[in-house]
């Protein structure tokens, strides 16, 4: 990867014990920056303060335990430049792979993704993928309204798409942790994925445009 990054891992209590191995890195690495969790704990939390700790240009969001395709990071930001606001990680187009994890959350993702792409045109097959960049333009224009986990950067995705942001996929493969566990939790977040899933498809048919500040300030797109 020769895209300039500066690297923010955002961690949710002082007791964590993989802070001190972080800190030796950062003594090598002055791109690697510590961020406390500053709206309570879990990725959705997280994530969030990631953005916040981002004030312009692209944000790509990445797993800690390096599950991601760094290979493609290059590719994803040269997108960006040509002028999307929002470049998907893909693991269901042509050319991606996901390695590992339960199969039911893996067939119920594809279903989603890959459906979701064919019923509404959103630009991308795997619109549940966590693996985004996206221009922190879209981001400060979102409302973000997500209360569980993960489900985050479909929400993301989805308003993106109906309010006519750039949007586009690279292929890229996701691989299981090896160690560690998942904090995946399928049965608590199926039902906000489902919500967005329906939220797509609801305002793609029954309006152009969807009520709120999104729509405000996007409202010069077409
Ligand atoms: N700060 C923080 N990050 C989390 C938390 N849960 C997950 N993450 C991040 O999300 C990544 C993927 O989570 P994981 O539990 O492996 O989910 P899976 O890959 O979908 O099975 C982790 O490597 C962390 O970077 C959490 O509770 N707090
Ligand atoms: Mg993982």
């Amino acid at each position: 990867m020769s895209t300039p990054a500066t690297i923010y891992i955002v961690y949710d209590f002082d007791e964590d014990n993989t802070i001190p191995a972080i800190r030796r890195h950062m003594a090598e690495n002055p791109g690697l920056r510590l961020v406390k969790n500053r709206y309570g704990k879990g990725v959705l939390n997280a994530i969030k303060t990631g953005f916040d700790a981002v004030s312009e240009g692209i944000v790509l969001v990445m797993m800690a335990d390096l599950s991601d395709d760094l290979s493609r990071v290059d590719e994803m930001a040269d997108r960006m430049y040509q002028g999307y606001d929002l470049v998907c990680g893909s693991r269901y187009m042509k050319g991606g792979r996901q390695i590992g994890g339960p199969p039911l959350k893996k067939i119920m993702s594809r279903i989603a993704g890959v459906s979701l792409h064919y019923l509404i045109g959103i630009p991308t097959h795997d619109v549940t993928n966590s693996f985004k960049m996206y221009s922190k333009k879209l981001l400060d224009d979102i409302r973000i309204e997500s209360t569980g986990g993960f489900e985050l950067g479909m929400e993301i995705a989805v308003k993106a798409y109906l309010n006519g942001y750039r949007i586009t996929e690279v292929p890229t493969t996701w691989t299981d942790r090896t160690s560690g566990e998942s904090r995946f939790r399928l049965a608590r977040w199926l039902p906000k994925y489902l919500y967005w899933y329906a939220f797509a498809v609801i305002h793609k048919f029954c309006s152009r445009r969807f009520p709120g500040p999104e729509a405000a300030s996007s409202s010069t797109r077409t």
